[in-house]
């Protein structure tokens, strides 16, 4: 037995931790350590777990082929490799580049050399077809600064802020939360308030967050965009907005002020289920009593309905605050592995990115960023005609369970030609898939800490980690990146990775491809590597330079698409307990919620979790119970316009009354899922031929109107 330093790679804190291993290597035990330089011995039960997920009965050992049967066969990795660069000729040659798409998952995320692997791949072919979980995400926040555009140095940092205002956000639990820190929260989040920071929540959930909440708004899932109108129309008519900052860089602030004006406290207290009170207290709290600090919202505005008007009019209570670093101000993450930015007091114009270059033919959806939206994948599978999808690449997601609309999408995966599994688990979409290439754990393999969004961390971080175990004996496992460089290969084309061509003709190794990834590094790599709990790179701080002389650009607070959307919500004025919803009236609104034993559809295959948690349970206040006529234990059925579940009711008195939560990445596949044994698919509760919202395609994957029925009531009614 001999213990080593590493860190978790299975979210985004990366916490760091001591690993025992046994005379082969593998892993018995997992502790955090106590003097990581960002963690201080934070590890959560996840990856405490590490040994049983590392060896969990379904992790896939080797290569697998799908037969004829339906049953899968060992394949060496290179066969399979080549039979799979086979393939892909016959379809672009057939089809064209455009035939040939991929997905990125957390697991292709959360791995330094592999992350950049699908858009290289895709792009030496010549492929649009580039997708991630970004888009069913977050990727609101691209177009709020696509609309309303960029400050050019950072929002006002952690360190200096008197105030923090989330918006359906639980980093307390979710510790993956963007500004904010992710590195364990709940000191930074104590030591902050210690010091007088305060802090608003605005959640259906009296969230573990919003215990530390100075205000708390309790509103109805989907309100934020009334919410904010309505704090942002108080700040305006009293005069508690940054009117310097304003005159200086905001364009059109009459604008904004005319399209709030009919979000007034009553009516956006009644409609959205607070407190008028409240909502003025959040307002001064914000914008009289504060001078540093900012709003940022999560996964529960940008999974709800308007999500891009929800983030807009977020981040406009940071312009019209004027939260935002200023000329001279020391940037406190100036980043490490990527290449330094100039920091500048100015804007950037907004730039809409998606009204330019390529479109999507289902529903001529621009690109965020070098990507295409999820909300409209299974059309790009399903339709047929130029440009259809034939061959998929699963790289670290479980499609199969978590994209919204779960039938959909399987028959979707199913139909394709070709669907390859990049994943270490046979999983809901192992199943479905013509070829698995199983991958290496995160021990098992060297890695960095994030480079990606290393600007999530709160101070100029980064550090490396060798593959400290071996993975599992006799198995033929392989690193991420082996996979696409092997098929690249094959096919005779190029592979760029994060702006470097790679060596087609000598296999790099996982180093070499970290290397690249740390070239901008201040220190050479080997000194890098030789940080053994990472290093804090603060000897060289960067400040925010003035502005250019001739910059006149400005912030658009109140575009004409926003101030469009802004009147239809207006209009659409929703009634509690009688929502509308594609011709059918539900009484409840269904939020999304994580919870802390499981990350998406991982974990459910370690005992020790099940054991905590057998199934996904459904929340709902007490009262709502009684309401209901219902005891927590009981089974219930959770019915919206586009499907039902099965769920076991439990007891929160935390979820607002007219709420219910129930967490996303459980149940198996659709035909074959037993509740009590596998728990139940929320994303059979979403539809993704209708209710897309505008640019980013989002679902309406939380604030879904759903109606609640005893399982027996509705066994009978059958
Ligand atoms: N333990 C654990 N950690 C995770 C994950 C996990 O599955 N498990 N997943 C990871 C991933 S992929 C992500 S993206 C992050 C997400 O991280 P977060 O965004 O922090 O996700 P949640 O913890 O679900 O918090 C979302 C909150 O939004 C609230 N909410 C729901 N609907 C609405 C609404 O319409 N308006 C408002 N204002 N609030 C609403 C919910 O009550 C909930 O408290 O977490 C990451 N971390
Ligand atoms: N209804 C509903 N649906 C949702 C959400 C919701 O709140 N509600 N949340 C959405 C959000 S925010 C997100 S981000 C997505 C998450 O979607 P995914 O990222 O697809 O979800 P995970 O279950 O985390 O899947 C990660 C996969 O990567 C695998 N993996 C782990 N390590 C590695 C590795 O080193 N290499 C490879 N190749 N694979 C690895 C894991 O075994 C797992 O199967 O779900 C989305 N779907
Ligand atoms: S799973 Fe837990 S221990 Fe691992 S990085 Fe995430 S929070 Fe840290
Ligand atoms: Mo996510």
């Amino acid at each position: 037995m001999r213990e080593v330093r590493s860190f978790c790679r299975f979210c985004m804190p990366f916490c760091g931790t001591h690993v025992t291993l046994d005379e082969d290597d593998h892993i018995v035990s997992v502790r955090g350590d106590k003097e990581d330089l960002m963690t201080s011995g934070y590890a959560c039960m996840k990856g405490l777990q590490a040994p049983a997920s590392y060896s969990a009965g379904d992790r896939v050992l080797h290569p697998l082929k799908r037969q004829p049967d339906g049953s899968f066969q060992r394949i060496p990795f290179e066969q399979a490799l080549d039979e799979i660069a086979a393939k892909l000729r016959v379809i672009i040659d057939r089809d064209g580049p455009k035939a040939i798409g991929g997905y990125r998952g957390a697991g292709a995320m959360l791995n330094a050399s592999a992350m950049g692997m699908v858009p290289a791949f895709l792009g030496a072919i010549g492929s649009h077809k580039n997708f991630s979980t970004y888009t069913i995400d977050q990727s609101a926040k691209s177009i709020s600064l696509g609309r309303i555009g960029m400050w050019n140095a950072p929002r006002d940092p952690l360190a200096t802020s008197d105030i923090r205002m989330m918006w359906g956000v639980n980093p307390l639990v979710s510790l993956a939360t963007s500004y904010f820190d992710m590195t364990n929260p709940t000191k930074r989040l104590k030591d902050a308030r210690a010091r007088g920071m305060k802090l608003i929540v605005i959640d259906p959930r009296r969230t573990e967050t919003a215990q530390y909440a100075d205000v708390f708004l309790q509103p109805y899932p989907g309100e934020d965009p009334t919410i904010a109108a309505g704090i942002i129309r108080i700040i305006l008519a009293e005069g508690w907005e940054d009117s310097e900052f304003c005159a200086q860089y905001v364009a059109d602030l009459d604008d904004l002020r005319a399209a709030v004006e009919p979000y007034t406290p009553e009516y956006v207290a009644r409609r959205a289920g607070v407190d008028a009170e409240d909502l003025r207290k959040a307002a001064a709290l914000f914008a009289r009593d504060s001078k540093r600090g900012g709003a940022a919202a999560g996964t529960g505005p940008s999974m709800s309905p308007h999500s891009n008007l929800s983030d807009h009019l977020i981040e406009t209570l940071n312009v019209i605050c004027g939260r935002y670093q200023r000329a001279g101000e020391q940037v406190v993450n100036p980043g490490v592995l990527r290449a330094r930015a100039p920091q500048k007091a100015q804007v950037l114009a907004a730039p809409r990115w998606w009204e330019h270059g390529y479109k999507s033919r289902i529903g001529g959806y621009g690109m965020l960023g070098d990507e295409m939206v999820s909300g409209i994948f299974c059309d790009e599978i399903l339709v047929p005609g130029e440009g259809q999808i034939r061959a998929m690449f699963a790289h670290g997601s479980n499609l199969a369970n978590i994209m919204p609309d779960q039938r959909k999408t399987v028959r979707a995966l199913q139909s394709l030609e070709l669907l390859v599994n990049i994943e270490p688990y046979m999983n809901e979409t192992s199943k479905l898939s013509d070829y698995i290439l199983p991958t290496k754990m995160g021990y098992e393999r060297a890695d960095l800490t994030m480079y990606y969004y290393e600007s999530l961390y709160a101070l100029p971080y980064a550090r490396y980690t060798p593959a400290v175990a071996a993975t599992p004996t006799g198995s033929e496992i392989v690193d991420d990146w082996q996979i696409f460089w092997g098929l690249a290969r094959r096919l005779g084309i190029q592979l760029v990775f994060d702006g470097v061509p790679l060596d087609m003709d000598s296999e790099p190794t996982t180093d070499s491809m970290l290397a690249v990834v740390a070239r901008h590094a201040p220190v050479p790599f080997d000194e890098l590597k030789s940080y053994e709990r990472g290093h804090i790179f603060d000897a060289e701080p960067q400040y925010v330079a003035p502005a250019d002389p001739d910059c006149t650009d400005r912030f658009t607070v109140a575009p004409a698409d926003v101030v469009q959307e802004l009147g239809e919500v207006f209009r659409e004025s929703p009634t509690p307990g009688a929502y509308l919803s594609n011709g059918e009236t539900f009484t409840h609104m269904l939020a999304v919620r994580r919870v802390r034993d499981v990350q998406n559809s991982c974990h459910r295959n370690v005992p020790a979790i099940r054991k905590r948690m057998p199934y996904n349970l459904a929340y709902l206040h007490p009262d709502e119970l009684v309401a209901l006529g219902i005891v927590a234990g009981d089974k219930i059925e959770i019915i919206s316009d586009a499907g039902s579940i099965p769920a076991v009711a439990e007891s929160d008195p935390t979820v607002r009354s007219g709420v219910i939560q129930i967490t996303h990445g459980w149940g198996g596949l659709p035909d074959d899922t037993v509740y009590e044994r596998d728990g139940s698919n929320t994303g059979l509760l979403i539809s993704t031929d209708r209710d897309l919202d505008p640019i980013n395609a989002m679902p309406r994957m939380s604030a879904i109107p759903v109606r609640i029925a005893p399982m027996k009531l509705s066994v009978a009614a059958e």
